[in-house]
């Protein structure tokens, strides 16, 4: 029988629209992230947020997280024309933040902008019943439409309403802590209720590649040039 070579990561990101790395981040390393995102949820956010953006303006600990080589390699391997960071958010649930994030592409937030990435690393050891990340593999190559909601904290204002697939189509990110996945800003994807009445706390970091500032990055102080690009 004729034997298949194993693709490679950037092939896999290119095939799905995401790509899980496990165990990128000792359970140390978590630990010490997590109590940093509470402190910067407790002094920096508004009183009972579960979300938070430009963390790597106020927090050394995730600037260096955004940059870690470790995680830039893995860049390097899907955005061979060079990576710059823009920004990075916390995304925090718990057994009074239940949320489940609504089935969204993050496109929907730059439009009009160069394409971006994202890597999601969760803290917490992350599964269906805390809140993990869904996703919808090969969805980015397909065109969705949105619409606006309403969620009470304003934090996630689109969801797709022209969803076609099944919940066979989905896949259930049940990952350790400290394991990433990379996705594009094109894939449908979502996250789970938290009925695990624990706490979920995860870290987003958006990426693009380097570029002159487009009108839209100009909101991110934390951006830098990470690897320049190519040629
Ligand atoms: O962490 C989550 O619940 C999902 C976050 C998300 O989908 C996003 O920030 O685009």
């Amino acid at each position: 029988m004729k034997k298949t070579a194993a693709l490679s990561l950037a092939e896999r990101y290119d095939r799905d629209g995401f790509v899980i790395v496990p165990d990128l981040f000792s359970v140390e390393e978590c630990d010490r992230l997590k109590a940093e995102a509470r402190h910067v949820l407790d002094t920096q956010a508004k009183p009972g947020a579960s979300v938070y953006v430009h963390v790597a303006v106020v927090s050394p600990a995730f600037r260096a997280l955004a940059e870690d080589p470790r995680v830039v390699d893995i860049l390097g391997e899907v955005m061979p024309q060079g990576v710059m960071f823009l920004s990075d958010k916390i995304v925090y649930k718990s057994a009074s933040k239940t949320f489940a994030t609504p089935w969204h592409i993050d496109f929907f937030y730059w439009r009009n902008t160069r394409p971006k990435l994202s890597v999601w690393i969760p803290l917490d050891d992350a599964t269906a019943e805390n809140g993990t990340l869904t996703v919808v593999p090969g969805s980015h190559k397909r065109d969705w439409n949105m619409v606006k909601i309403g969620l009470p904290s304003g934090d996630f204002q689109y969801e797709i309403n022209d969803g076609t697939w099944r919940d066979g189509d989905i896949v259930t990110c049940n990952i350790k802590r400290g394991s990433v996945i990379v996705f594009s800003d094109r894939l449908v994807h979502g996250s789970t209720r938290n009925t695990a009445g624990k706490d979920r706390y995860a870290i987003i970091s958006t990426y693009h590649t380097p570029g002159a500032d487009e009108p839209f990055d100009l909101d991110f102080p934390a951006r830098k040039v990470l690897v320049p690009a190519a040629g």
